[in-house]
């Protein structure tokens, strides 16, 4: 498990962005500073949220590079969903990846293609038609209580298919900031890491909310709420869990191994050998969000990872003229 910092820019002043030099020919070092983009969002409605996640490979682009990745609805970041206690959620998820390459068994890489969808923080039921990701287990007489492959998802969506979820939330369902990814034991890491996750933040009743609170958060201040989706999608060093060493494993083709930089390298060598390894916030490479002096905003922030850990902190503020 590695540990990564996380520095988030809080500039006054605007960080200007020159990455047009650059391209995936012409690959430079990431400067960081453009504007924060906030994702999507799809909020329920008197009690329902009825929404679409369509999975399908799309183009990405971070400051200059352009990569191909399996992504929900088109691209980075991921739509959140807005819900509350007590609400009734559809998500029809449609996959629309073409044919699988790589078969193999539940908790070996395999079936880039093939997906299905779980969610962290909703009490909600393990069975079909809502979060039924680990409800099957596959005891072994070896170990009939417990095995590292106990259990695998019975439901998954295969290339071409689609599911409809329907999930009931409890009425006590805890408000809170949560997230929802794609989950088929094999291509859970290689999806995830592609970018096949998002937010899902659970409401607080507004009269539950202290004034203070209130006055940063939904329904009446979204614009004071800033989610953020943490995730290492850029993971380009040589390790063995890097993206590119899960595309070769998983039989992912989009390698990029056919562009040739203009150091005479392929684009894939080249962000290996500059170990372009980025945590990035809702798929940029540290955004810049301005705010003025005593302002108070409501971060919502979600590591997804895939494995690693964040260790998060604010730096003192810069005085004089910043
Ligand atoms: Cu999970």
């Amino acid at each position: 498990m590695t540990s990564s910092l996380l520095f988030l820019a809080l500039c006054l002043v605007a960080c200007g962005s020159a990455h047009a030099q650059c391209s995936n020919t012409s690959p430079c070092p990431f400067k960081g500073g453009d504007d924060f983009i906030t994702p999507e969002e799809t909020s329920s409605v008197d009690g329902k949220l009825d929404m679409t996640l369509t999975v399908d490979v799309s183009d990405v682009t971070v400051e200059w590079l352009t990569l191909t990745r399996r992504t929900y609805n088109g691209g980075w970041p991921s739509p959140t969903l807005r819900v509350r206690a007590g609400d009734r959620v559809n998500v029809l998820l449609k996959n629309e990846l073409g044919e699988n390459q790589a078969e193999g068994e539940p908790n070996t890489f395999r079936h880039p293609n093939t997906t299905n969808l779980h969610v962290h923080g909703l009490h909600i039921s393990p069975r079909e038609p809502q979060d039924d990701v680990l409800i099957q287990r596959k005891l072994t007489s070896l170990y009939p209580i417990f095995t590292l492959d106990c259990c695998y998802p019975i439901l998954q969506v295969n290339p071409g298919g689609e599911y409809q979820y329907h999930y009931e939330l409890n009425e006590l369902q805890p408000a809170g900031t949560y997230w929802y990814h794609a989950h088929h034991h094999g291509a859970t890491y290689f999806q995830v890491a592609s970018g096949l996750a998002g937010l899902l933040i659970v409401e607080d009743e507004e009269n539950s909310m202290p004034d203070e609170l209130a006055a940063i958060s939904c329904p009446k201040h979204c614009d004071k709420e800033v989610p953020m989706l943490l995730g290492k999608m850029l993971f380009y060093g040589q390790d063995f869990f890097s993206f590119p060493a899960i595309q070769d494993q998983i039989g992912d083709i989009f390698l990029l191994d056919d562009i040739v930089t203009d150091e005479n390298i392929t684009l894939l060598d080249w962000l290996e050998r500059h170990d372009a390894t980025q945590y990035l916030t809702n798929g940029q490479y540290v955004p810049k969000i301005s705010m003025q002096p005593g302002e108070i905003r409501r971060f919502r922030l979600v590591n997804v990872g895939p494995t690693d850990m964040l260790e998060i902190y604010l730096e003192e503020p810069k005085r004089g003229n910043a």
